[in-house]
């Protein structure tokens, strides 16, 4: 038995399928889990002690690549004045005004310690602000696990959401509706329909928990327009998407202003931390500012604040926004020219430091789509890359994202390496 199987029959025992997050459970490609050693800059090394080049980089975080020195030199320096104060601190500070001057819409920021609490205050306070009940989704939108959040569409505009995970109250999930994403029609039909119930309506605006999805050109000033036209409020989910598809967010690539936004993963540097901000009329409303409540006992901590902000700072003096979205796409087109050499079919895209594919003949534009493509054959690949090195993530509908980290040479054998998966991966 290998070290890995070891280690994972004792968590086990210990945890929910001996993961303490589903998908790490590699049940999606079925291949044994993977138990993490150490990891540096572009690599993860296992139990074996196998080295592999990461491209799910903590499902998002890591946009300067493992154990940065810039972020473990600050890290060191601010261990040394305790781990959690419970009480302000100047690097919250400090962050929170770096967060302002770089998301747009973000006029007043709140720090949480996930990105599934920043959505639940988001539409707490979306609720609180319109006096309205009703949110919308869209399918493939993932915004963490809050109930809320976890329904399925009904099986058809009028009928209303069910509850997708035992547990969530099918009350409760009825005040969720349910749309597919850049389906501009279906977001008309339910704001005719419930338009002066819904509070806001929520969207990863370029979705990374179907895959990779981005929207249609004319998808986020449709939800602008029209929230705007019923009164309600626009929750841009820019947890995966900010400071990744652009140094700003995806509000900052499109133009489209949302309301509240929604933030994590980045501006915590891997360790634990979620945001949510946008206009000071807005947030002014959370306590102890105003009435609607909203706490956390580590919220600001000094070492995801310190983390987080040396990640932005680090980032944007070594010019990452400009210089990742080069590697993502000298990847995806890559892998795009060797699937059509060999006559796979694949679609492939990206998006600043993110990118992703499908086994799929056409480009995907909703979950239906995501669904329809061939996740045997990405099974199929994922093991082969793995087998080879390239870690990509446990299933097809996750984003692959690079760092800085990932120099040209760590690219160019990516490249390669992908090249002779595919092919491996088509052989049957
Ligand atoms: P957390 O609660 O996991 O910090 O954030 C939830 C969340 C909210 N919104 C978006 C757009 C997200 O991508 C996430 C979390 N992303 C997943 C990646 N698919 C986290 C990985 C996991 O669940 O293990």
């Amino acid at each position: 038995m290998s070290e890995t199987q070891r280690l994972f029959e004792r968590a086990k025992r210990v945890a929910p399928g001996g993961v303490h997050s589903p998908v790490r459970a590699f049940r999606a490609v079925g291949e044994r889990p993977l138990i993490v050693r150490e990891a540096r800059g572009p690599y993860l090394i296992d139990a074996e002690g196998n080295r592999l080049i990461d491209y799910v980089l903590s499902w998002g975080p890591l946009l300067l690549g493992h154990a940065h020195p810039a972020v473990l030199g600050a890290l060191r320096e601010a261990l040394g004045r305790g781990t959690s104060y419970g009480f302000s601190c100047e690097a919250e500070l400090e962050l929170a005004e770096l967060i302002v001057e770089m998301v747009p819409s973000v006029e007043m920021v709140r720090f949480v310690n996930s990105g599934t609490e920043a959505t639940m205050a988001a539409v707490r306070l979306a609720r609180a602000a319109t006096g309205r009940d009703l949110i919308l989704k869209f399918e493939g939108c993932y915004h963490g696990h809050a109930d809320s959040f976890l329904v399925a569409a009904g099986s058809g505009v009028a009928t209303l959401s069910l509850p997708d995970s035992p547990g969530v109250p099918s009350a409760l999930a009825a005040l969720t509706l349910v749309c597919g994403f850049n389906d501009l029609d279906c977001v008309r039909e339910q704001f005719e329909r419930y338009g002066e119930r819904i509070a806001a309506v929520i969207v990863e605006p370029f979705i990374g928990n179907a895959g990779l999805i981005p929207p249609l050109p004319e998808f986020l000033p449709g939800l602008r327009e029209i929230t705007r036209e019923y009164g309600a409020l626009l929750i841009f989910d820019e947890v995966m998407t900010g400071f990744r598809v652009h140094s700003g967010g995806a509000q900052a690539l499109t133009g489209v202003m949302p309301d509240l936004t929604t933030l994590g993963k980045v501006i915590g540097g891997g360790l634990p931390v979620g945001a949510y901000g946008g206009r000071r009329e807005l947030m002014e409303l959370i306590a102890p500012a105003g009435p609607v409540y909203q706490a956390g006992t580590l919220s600001g901590n000094p070492l995801a604040m310190t983390a987080g902000l040396a990640t932005l700072k680090t980032a944007r003096a070594e010019g990452a926004f400009e210089i990742l979205p080069k590697k993502a796409s000298w990847l995806a087109d890559a892998l795009e020219a060797e699937a059509k050499s060999l006559g796979v079919p694949l679609s492939v895209t990206h998006a600043g430091s993110m990118w992703g594919f499908f086994f799929s003949p056409n480009s995907v534009s909703n979950f239906a789509q995501a669904k329809a493509s061939d996740v045997r054959t990405f099974a199929k690949f994922h093991r082969a890359a793995r087998e080879r090195g390239v870690l990509l993530p446990p299933s097809a509908f996750e984003a692959c994202f690079v760092s800085l980290a990932h120099d040209d040479a760590v690219i160019e054998e990516t490249v390669e390496k992908l090249a002779a998966a595919l092919r491996d991966a088509i052989q049957g």
